[in-house]
Formats: C-alpha cells, sequence, structure tokens
C-alpha cells in the first residue's frame, strides 16, 4: 500500500511524545477532567509519552483550525518547548482541520478516533479482526489523503511537487485505496460467512448461549478465563481483546452453557469500528442472554454503564434478559454510584472474578433468567419410555423431570429439529 495515511508506531518509534487536547466547545455530559483520563490511557495503550494534557474551553470554532489563532499559536510554543512529536485531539477533527494544523504547527495531529484505529490495529490477530481494522483504516485514509505527515514522517501528497503531479498522485493513491476497500470486503465476507456458519452450529445446538459485554477494562476476558480454566488472554490495557472467544462452561446445575467474550465497548467509539467490528458484536444479537460486566472502580462508572446500554441498544439486544455484574469490587466503588446502579439495575450482582466472590451466584442468577425467559415445550412420557428421557436429556436444555404416577413430566427446552419422537407425547399446556 503506497500510502494508508495512519499513523504506524513501530517500537523504534515508541518514544513518542505526545500533547493531549480535550476541547471544550459543546455540552458533553461526561466531565472533561475524565475524558482526559481515558485519552490518556488510550494514548499509553498506543505506546506514546503522555508529556502533558491541556483541557481548552472554546466559545466559537474557526472554520478553518477548529482552536483560535492564538491558541494554535500557543500550541506551537508548547510544542516546541517541550519537544512534543504528536498531538492528540479531542473531539475528532475534520480531515481539513487536521491538515491545516499539522501545517501551521509543523507536527503530526491526530484524533481519539486515530488512537482508538491504532489500538484496534496493533491488537488486532485472527484474520477476521485484522481485516475489520483494514477495513475501518482504509475508510478513515481516503478523506485524508493529502494530509501533510504520515508514519510520523512527511508525505508527499499536495505538499511537494507542481499542483498537476500532486493531483495526479492524489488520483493514483484514491484508486489504489478503494480498490484496496473492495478486496478487503469481499476477504471479510468470506471469513464472515465461516464466523456465520460456526455460529449457526452453535445456535442449532440446544446449549444455551450466553454474551459477556461490557466496557473495556472491565474483566470480561477474565471472567471467561476463570469459568474455563483457560488462558485467555487478559491485560490491564484497553481493548485487549478483539474477537469472540466461545467456551462451553458447566453450570451449577450440571447443565452446559456457551459463554462468548467480546470486543470491549469505548465512549464514542467510531462509527466505522462499530460497523467494522459488527459481526463480533452480532455474538450479543444472538446470544440467550446477556451479560453485563462493569468495572465498579471506574472513575467514570454511571458513564460505562450508559455506554454499555446504548451500544446494546444499537444492537438491538435493550430487550434480551440481562444479568449486570459491577465488577472489582475488591477495590473502592464509589458508594453514590452504586447506590443509583443498584437502584437503576436491581437484580445486579457484585463480584471480583480476581477473588471469586459472587461468581456462583452469577451463574446461578444466569440459569434462573434463562429459565424465566426462554420459550419451553412440555411432555409427558409414559414410564416405560426411559430412552426419551434419556433422549432429551441429551439433546435438549432440561429445566425439570418429575416423576408422576404415570408418566413422567418433562420442561425443556428443544429446538423442533430435535424433537423425534418426543413430538408425540408433547403437551400445549403447562405440567401443573
Ligand atoms: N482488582 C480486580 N481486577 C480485575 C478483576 N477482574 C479483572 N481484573 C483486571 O482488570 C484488567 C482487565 O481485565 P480483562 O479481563 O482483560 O478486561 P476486558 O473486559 O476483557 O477488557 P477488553 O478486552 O479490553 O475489553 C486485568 O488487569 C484484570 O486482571 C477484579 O475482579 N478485580
Ligand atoms: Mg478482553
Amino acid at each position: 500500500m503506497a500510502n494508508n495515511n495512519i499513523i504506524d508506531l513501530t517500537d523504534e518509534q515508541s518514544l513518542q511524545k505526545a500533547l493531549i487536547i480535550i476541547v471544550e466547545y459543546q455540552h458533553n455530559p461526561c466531565p472533561p477532567e475524565i475524558r482526559k483520563q481515558e485519552l490518556e490511557s488510550l494514548a499509553k495503550t498506543m505506546n506514546v509519552v503522555v508529556c502533558d494534557s491541556i483541557i481548552i474551553n472554546l466559545k466559537k470554532e474557526n472554520s478553518q483550525t477548529f482552536l483560535g489563532k492564538g491558541k494554535v499559536l500557543e500550541l506551537k510554543e508548547i510544542s516546541i518547548d517541550k519537544d512534543i512529536d504528536l498531538l492528540i485531539f479531542e473531539p475528532d477533527l475534520a480531515p481539513s482541520i487536521q491538515r491545516n494544523l499539522e501545517k501551521i504547527l509543523d507536527i503530526c495531529v491526530i484524533d481519539r478516533r486515530e488512537v482508538i484505529l491504532q489500538i484496534f490495529s496493533d491488537r488486532a490477530s485472527t484474520k477476521e479482526a485484522s481485516l475489520q481494522v483494514e477495513l475501518a483504516r482504509l475508510e478513515y485514509s481516503l478523506p485524508r489523503l493529502t494530509r501533510a505527515w504520515t508514519n510520523l514522517s512527511r508525505q508527499r501528497g499536495g505538499t511537494k511537487g507542481n499542483k498537476g503531479e500532486g493531483e495526479k498522485q492524489l488520483e493514483i493513491d484514491r484508486r489504489l485505496v478503494l480498490s484496496r476497500i473492495t478486496k478487503t470486503k469481499e476477504e471479510l465476507l468470506k471469513v464472515k460467512k465461516i464466523r456465520d456458519n460456526q455460529r449457526k452450529s452453535r445456535l442449532n445446538s440446544n446449549i444455551p448461549t450466553v454474551a459477556i459485554v461490557g466496557y473495556t477494562n472491565s474483566g470480561k476476558s477474565s471472567l471467561l478465563r476463570y469459568l474455563s480454566s483457560s488462558d485467555i488472554f487478559v491485560e490491564n490495557k484497553l481493548f485487549a481483546t478483539l474477537d469472540t472467544t466461545s467456551k462451553k462452561i458447566k453450570m451449577p446445575s450440571h447443565r452446559e452453557m456457551i459463554f462468548s467474550d467480546t470486543v470491549g465497548f469505548v465512549s464514542d467509539l467510531p462509527h466505522d469500528l462499530i460497523e467494522s467490528f459488527n459481526s463480533t458484536l452480532e455474538e450479543a444479537t444472538y446470544a440467550d442472554i446477556i451479560l453485563i460486566v462493569l468495572d465498579g472502580s471506574h472513575p467514570n462508572l454511571m458513564g460505562c454503564y450508559k455506554t454499555t446500554k446504548e451500544t446494546l441498544k444499537e444492537l438491538n439486544c435493550e430487550d434480551k434478559p440481562t444479568l449486570i455484574m459491577l465488577n472489582k469490587c475488591d477495590l473502592e466503588i464509589n458508594s453514590f454510584d452504586r447506590a443509583r446502579l443498584k437502584a437503576l439495575e436491581p437484580t445486579l450482582i457484585e463480584t471480583s472474578v480476581k477473588n471469586n466472590i459472587n461468581i456462583d451466584k452469577v451463574l446461578t442468577e444466569i440459569e434462573n433468567l434463562y429459565s424465566q425467559n426462554v420459550d419451553l415445550s412440555y411432555f409427558e412420557i409414559p414410564n416405560d419410555r426411559q430412552d426419551l428421557i434419556y433422549y432429551a436429556k441429551r439433546n435438549s436444555y432440561v429445566i425439570e423431570i418429575k416423576y408422576e404416577e404415570n408418566f413422567v413430566s418433562l420442561k425443556t427446552k428443544i429446538k423442533d429439529q430435535y424433537l423425534g419422537e418426543l413430538i408425540n407425547y408433547k403437551k400445549s399446556t403447562p405440567i401443573q
């Protein structure tokens, strides 16, 4: 690829010095101090050194440079004084503003969205995740082909050569990016088909599925790792997980359920990333139960809760049976937020995956939730058809078996294709 226009931070460049700029100019319910902290941890995850962070109150937006002339010059002075290589802005910048700022400041200017793209790009490990990130990066780069900076060094587009040459090169670059986008989409479609087939076979079985969702770094992978005694990747950094991992878990009733880990949410997740990660997030759409993991020690707990609920709404999952874990209760949880959350979500369970607090309770609750919400079938099986009871146990999710005088009553969740001979003993009304 000749020109991807996205910063590529290699190890050698890992000591890039960044200045973070949070601009307050439209009402944002999340306090700037908290947004600053989050952008700092995102920047650190991207492997840059954050030298300083500044919050700027902006009354009137400048159409060319977003900030006023005086502020831009002030930033230039700070950047020179502190030997800054990289400015990171929140909110996201329009391509033309980013270009103008880079020209005036003579250093690389990126926004939060590009930071997230970079992190996703560094972390994508499976083919699907890599393709998804590649697509988001290419789409992001398209309107930015004339940027002065890329790979933290100057690029030719728009800055060198005469105008005619620049335009010709730009057209070549545009076409290259567009054909790459088409190719990536095609490849993605193929990978998606494989995933869909895997999911289909999981859904076709009678094993209930639980999607573990929540803000990044809340403990989702830690939970699945703990439950499945596996070595799933867990890290105290944002976006440790970009792919879905599914594991069969033995529940307290000894029945099995499939738990799937998902990519973490973040507030204002760039829309193209939500779209490109849709197939991963679809795990939630198809799950029987949603398990939300919240980090109780997060400084913006209510914001994380809100973002999680909003993202689930975007995925059309808001009406699914849902359980909330208020995780990391071994750490300090803001008592005001805890009370607010409990009022909103009375069934919330305080947990610590780290110290195994209330994890069994979560599993039991999930089973309860499932049996309350699932469409059950009812059967009365003659006592001498123990083979059918055995068949039902193996091929459906049995909620209850009662041995009556003349028959065995069975309450279960079973898919039509598994009914077999059981269909002859199906009852339309629930067993009393
Ligand atoms: N103190 C404490 N730390 C926890 C607990 N659960 C998880 N952690 C830590 O929180 C950090 C993030 O955990 P992960 O399981 O990677 O979080 P995640 O939700 O999968 O994060 P993403 O994949 O980025 O979305 C790790 O350092 C864990 O060790 C807990 O109950 N208590
Ligand atoms: Mg994870």
